[in-house]
């Protein structure tokens, strides 16, 4: 089977939780790196509207949300744990918390120094402007009310003490990685490694923990270029759906998806098929033909068109 191909950016968390996710499997990928805003003209030729990174890719298979990239790599690896909808429900209720407020009140308390001097090395002036600009319109355009910046250390605070608490084994539900330590770990690795922020100096079970997280490195990477990524898309057909899996209503109707809470680009397509925990829709691009586009359920709106 092909590789996964992973399209992510060095400095986005959730490219983080992914790329930590591929190290702890140990499975090889490879790498496209994009730009840290749109437009993306490549990869929305992949992903249609979806705006976010990070986007998984098998041949034309494409996985939208690190939670479907999750599930794949599950799946590939054999570690049924790392899909979200095999955790229980406290955990689901955790994740959403941390991947959401928790995720953003991070990004609000990781403004140090040290951050921004790796982005103006990371970024041109240009480049940093158009980057403001984009993250002004997507937090104008939420659904979401995300913490005040000035919430956000005292939120933070309170997440690290619940994190210390609950690390009574080796990892947040037991003594190996879920879905929730990945999830746990991304933010908290934009705040510790990316800005240096001295936030988790009180918390030793958590810095021990970061550093085994930290350990699992990024697994096997090869990088690739945007039109090797098309091309892959273009040489393969998508993987069949199960006739269990189009007995939805929807199946074979124009519809449009977008997440719920912020970036809610729709994409459009056709309702290709539906598991438990994801839709799935079918694309049509001129050069590449049919795409499959996999989305959770949970966080996106699936409407008729
Ligand atoms: N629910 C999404 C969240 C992804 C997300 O917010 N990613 C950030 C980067 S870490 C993003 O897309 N920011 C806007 C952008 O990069 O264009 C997921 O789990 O993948």
């Amino acid at each position: 089977m092909a590789d996964l191909i992973l399209h992510h950016y060095p400095m986005s968390p959730f490219s983080e939780k992914i790329r930590a996710m591929l190290g702890y499997t140990g499975l090889s990928w490879q790498s496209v790196t994009t730009r840290e805003m749109p437009p993306r003209p490549m990869l929305a030729q992949l992903a249609g509207g979806y705006r976010k990174i990070p986007v998984a890719q098998i041949g034309a298979d494409i996985f939208c949300d690190s939670r479907t990239i999750a599930a794949e790599i599950a799946a590939l690896s054999n570690k049924p744990e790392l899909a979200l909808e095999n955790g229980t429900s406290e955990m689901q209720a955790y994740v959403a918390e941390v991947d959401l407020q928790i995720f953003f009140a991070c990004m609000f308390a990781a403004s140090t120094p040290t951050l921004n001097r790796k982005v103006w090395k990371a970024m041109s002036a240009l480049d940093i402007g158009r980057f403001i600009w984009d993250r002004i319109n997507l937090g104008r355009k939420a659904r979401v009310r995300a913490v005040s910046p000035r919430q956000a250390k005292p939120r933070v605070k309170q997440h690290l003490a619940d994190v210390e608490q609950r690390l009574s084994d080796n990892f947040l539900f037991g003594s190996v990685p879920t879905h929730a330590d990945f999830s746990t770990y991304h933010s908290l690795w934009f705040v510790h490694e990316l800005a240096e922020s001295p936030l988790l100096r009180d918390y030793p079970r958590t810095l021990a923990w970061m550093e085994r997280m930290k350990a699992f490195g990024h697994g096997i990477r090869t990088d690739i270029t945007a039109q090797q990524a098309l091309d892959a898309a273009r040489q393969c057909t998508p993987r069949n759906i199960p006739e269990a899996h189009r007995l939805d209503p929807m199946v074979d109707r124009d519809v449009s998806i977008a997440p719920s809470d912020y970036g809610c680009e729709p994409t459009d397509g056709v309702l290709a098929g539906a598991t438990a925990a994801t839709w799935i829709v079918a694309r049509q691009d001129p050069e590449l033909g049919t795409l499959h586009l996999h989305f959770p359920k949970t966080g996106f709106t699936l409407k008729p068109r």
